[in-house]
């Protein structure tokens, strides 16, 4: 195969080449932001374990963010994609409903 050629004066050659796309074709995805919800009657101690526990957070870190909720009414917990914002929404849901608690959990597109 030969091809036309690119420029004026530029050989007529064989179709050969490597590929040099430099723009990424990929899109970043929608990130969510979790937020917690302040209430009245969730344990300090509960909401500080579910951020260690479903955020991954040190203790310090949730003790911060169990701070901030507490005293804002909302706090974020984490950004995440769409399905991992939505497993962690449930995990929070599910824990509060099986010990009782009315703590909120909830997602946000960032
Ligand atoms: N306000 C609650 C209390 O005084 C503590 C709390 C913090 C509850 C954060 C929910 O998302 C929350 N026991």
């Amino acid at each position: 195969m030969s091809r036309r050629p690119e420029k004026p004066g530029e050989p007529i050659g064989p179709s050969v080449g490597i590929a040099t796309r430099t723009r990424p074709k990929t899109k970043k995805p929608d990130m969510y932001k979790v937020l917690l919800l302040n209430d009245d009657y969730t344990p300090m101690e509960f909401v500080v374990q579910i951020i260690q526990d479903v955020f991954h957070r040190d203790r310090d870190a949730a003790t911060r963010i169990m701070l901030h909720v507490h005293q804002k009414g909302v706090g974020v917990c984490g950004v995440y994609t769409y399905e991992v914002a939505e497993t962690k929404v449930a995990r929070v849901v599910e824990l509060a409903r099986q010990n009782q608690h009315p703590l909120q959990c909830t997602m946000e597109r960032e």
